[in-house]
């Protein structure tokens, strides 16, 4: 899973009077690289104090060295190509062979020591969002530090303060490297492994894009009309579902760094957020939700009792934010006569299609697309099509799980009788149309 390209040598190891005698290590440690975009199991730790790995949906966790009492890391930042889902590929900035870049997991107390390789076109740095650091440890160019140039490698120092669910991304040409997908998770599990632990624990991080159908590149400066609505970088069908086993205590850790808020909703239980990126909430301050408002530039966490087996829709609450690429630039042709229209538009346009009469639901249609977009609403479950897209997936509960076990269980077996049916109904009748007169009720 992990390939390994060759790292800088020790001429890399840029301002070296700076960081003083602290870098003893003249070796920067091994740059691991991700060549796929699905979820890699849990990295349990090797060394130092032990925790109860993340998973990361579509990603991965960093691996660690331990030099003395630090615990080392190396981030590349560099070009990449993300797979958003099966058939659209874009050309992104991100870490280490993925945007976003891997998940960075340490524990409370744990002294860090990130070393960040800039391998783009430019320059950048590494602000580590909502954690406790020196202020020149802050990562915020032109203020707290020089910026990293192309090719140099710098480091960044600092204790994992507090317990949490913090972020990480540029703040350099902020606006076009985020656009770009420079951006990642960090986890600091508490030293005390009985302070609310979980079985299983889930991390990803939400962006936007504007991926004009037919190209590779997001549009950087767009602002408000995004077409891709990504959860670590991917859009339903191409997000892992979340499998749990029945009984599990499960944690789901939710960055935001898009250019707006996601109410996040999760079908068939209520949870409660126990933490933020500003730390653990106090139980007396928590209450139940079944949906929570994620804001722009924050995380929100929440802890569920999975304790009703099924498939559960998981998605952003925001419908347009679980669509794939749409144009915004259609009329709403619900309840307007087909025939009529058909027959205007035919005579300008013979082969133009007038579609959305009574909704606009396309499980059955196959449209030609450009190449590299995807459709407005695509995936098959064992009913029928799902019609989703953008921030959409399932948490499967299971009975019949394994512990750890984080493999796909596949489609849900309903109990017998437990499934919404059909009954005869007393008549075929089309759906009324707004504007038709109401039948006359038979009395
Ligand atoms: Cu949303």
């Amino acid at each position: 899973m992990f390939s390994r390209r060759g790292f800088l040598g020790t001429a890399a190891l840029a301002s070296a009077s700076a960081v003083s005698g602290r870098v003893q290590a003249a070796a920067i440690p091994e740059a691991v690289h991700m060549d796929k975009a699905v979820m890699q199991p849990p990295l349990h730790p090797a060394s130092g104090p032990d925790y109860r790995p993340v998973v990361t949906l579509n990603g991965w966790t960093l691996p660690f060295r331990m030099n003395g009492d630090w615990k080392e890391f190396h981030l590349v930042a560099e070009p990449v190509v993300r797979e958003f889902a099966e058939g659209m590929k874009v050309n992104l900035w991100g870490y280490n062979g993925q945007s976003p870049g891997p998940t960075i997991e340490a524990v409370e107390g744990d002294k860090v020591r990130i070393f960040v390789t800039n391998r783009l076109p430019e320059y950048t740095t590494v602000h580590w969002h909502g954690m406790i650091v020196p202020s020149g440890m802050d990562g915020v160019g032109g203020l707290t530090q020089p910026h990293i140039q192309p090719g140099k490698t710098f480091v960044y120092e600092f204790e994992m303060k507090k317990s949490g669910t913090f972020m990480y991304h540029p703040h350099s040409d902020e606006m076009v490297q985020m656009a770009m997908g420079m951006m990642g998770m960090v986890v600091v599990h508490p030293r005390d492994q009985s302070f609310r632990p979980v079985d299983r624990d889930f991390v990803f991080v939400m962006s936007t894009y504007r991926v004009d159908p037919g190209t590779y590149l997001p549009r950087v400066n767009e602002m408000t009309d995004f077409n891709m609505w990504t959860w670590n970088a991917r859009v339903f069908p191409g997000i892992d579902p979340l499998p749990v086993r029945l009984g599990d205590k499960v944690r789901v850790r939710i960055g935001n760094l898009s250019m707006t808020n996601h109410p996040i909703h999760l079908h068939g239980h209520s949870f409660a957020v126990t933490c933020t990126d500003g730390g653990w909430i106090p139980e007396s301050a928590q209450y139940p939700e079944t949906t929570t408002d994620v804001p722009v530039g924050a995380v929100r966490v929440f802890d569920v009792l999975a304790d009703n087996p099924g498939d559960w829709a998981f998605h952003c609450h925001k419908s347009h934010h679980t669509m794939n690429a749409m144009g915004h630039d259609m009329r709403n042709m619900i309840g307007v006569s087909r025939k009529d229209l058909a027959k205007a538009v035919g005579k300008l346009a013979p082969d133009a299609m007038v579609m959305g009469q009574s909704g606009m639901a396309m499980g059955n249609m196959e449209m030609p697309a450009p190449d590299n977009t995807l459709p407005m609403m695509s995936g098959a479950g064992q009913f029928g099509p799902i019609e989703m897209g953008g921030m959409f997936t399932v948490m499967k509960i299971r009975e019949n799980l394994a512990r750890g076990d984080y493999r796909d269980p596949g489609p849900y077996q309903f109990p017998q009788g437990t499934v919404a049916y059909e009954v005869a109904s007393p008549s075929a009748e089309p759906a009324r149309q707004p504007g038709t007169p109401a039948r006359r009720m038979k009395m």
